[in-house]
């Protein structure tokens, strides 16, 4: 527990908010982190979600938090708040209406906050708390580029004890470089905030999800393999700076139709939900934080 921690300081970046804030007034983060906190008495076991736009963060993280709920694996979770079901309805409710969720706000405070309390059957009383902001990946990107123009994304990275790296599995497949390249900028920026002298190596565990597997089934097969090939750049940096990095293939999505919408826009169908690799990446970290 951190022992400076106020009621109305934010548990992100550590300003000071009135009493009745919700958000925090300077990085937007949800004052329940900090109230929870204190509640329980011990810091927050926060695992950031974090990736370029449209590699599939919004869907993954929703049906991780679905299945968690239903005690998949024989965890139990409990969401904080009404906020922290929001998440898990939209997606799952578009998924079984065949469509997928609308792309996340880049506005901060349009952001999903999911916030849940989870713990698992073998050890029932170890609690994570878990923090899984769904950013839009532009934020992400732009915060990689400018840094400190989204406070929240590097208290964030600063505060989580895990994180899962999210690709588009597929679009790395097609050669197309944005994807390593994307990659690679977010785990030296991480690299860059633990500050650690030439030789020591980043301890934070990294759990990267090569997500729509379902396009490449090479990545289901051998994500590492499919790492060192297609993300090459991502390896290297993995290997010479990272100690605690493991590689996951998921998907959410059986298969997938095309059609069109009112506007004669190509639009994807997801046929079925058949989720593939959703909880392997969460166990992993839980495990190595
Ligand atoms: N094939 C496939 N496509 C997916 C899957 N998950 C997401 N997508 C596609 O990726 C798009 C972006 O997903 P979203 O979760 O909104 O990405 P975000 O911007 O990272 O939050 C969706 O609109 C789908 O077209 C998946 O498991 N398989
Ligand atoms: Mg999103
Ligand atoms: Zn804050």
């Amino acid at each position: 527990m951190t022992a400076t921690l106020t009621e109305t300081e934010c548990l992100i970046c550590r300003c000071s908010n009135p009493d009745d804030a919700l958000l925090c007034a300077t990085c937007l983060a949800p004052m329940t982190l900090t109230q929870e906190s204190i509640v329980q008495g011990r810091e927050p076991c926060i695992v950031s979600v974090i990736g370029d736009s449209n590699v599939g963060k919004t869907v993954y993280l929703g049906y991780l938090l679905d299945m968690l709920s239903r005690r998949a694996g024989d965890y139990e979770a409990v969401p904080k708040g009404p906020f922290s079901i929001n998440l898990q309805q939209t997606v799952m409710s578009h998924l079984a209406a065949r469509m997928f969720p609308a792309k996340t706000p880049n506005e901060v405070d349009q952001w999903h906050w999911a916030y849940s309390q989870v713990s698992h059957q073998r050890n029932a009383d170890r609690w994570y708390d878990l923090v899984m902001p769904d950013m839009a990946g532009e934020a992400i990107a732009t915060e990689l580029d400018v840094p400190d123009s989204y406070l929240v994304i590097r208290g964030l990275l600063e505060r989580s004890a895990g994180v899962m790296l999210l690709i588009d599995a597929a679009m790395a497949a097609m050669g197309n470089v944005q994807a390593d390249f994307f990659a690679f900028k977010l785990m030296s920026y991480i690299d860059q905030l633990a500050g650690l002298r030439i030789g020591a190596k980043v301890a934070t565990p990294i759990a990267v999800v090569l997500c729509k597997s379902d396009c490449c089934p090479q990545a289901f097969d051998h994500p590492l393999t499919f790492v060192q090939t297609n993300l090459n750049r991502l390896w290297n940096l993995c290997e010479s700076r990272f100690e605690n990095v493991a590689f996951f293939s998921a998907s959410v999505i059986g298969s997938i139709a095309y059609g069109s919408d009112s506007d004669d826009n190509v639009v994807t169908v997801p046929l079925h939900s058949a989720p593939r690799g959703i909880l392997e990446p969460f166990e992993w970290l839980l495990t190595a934080i």
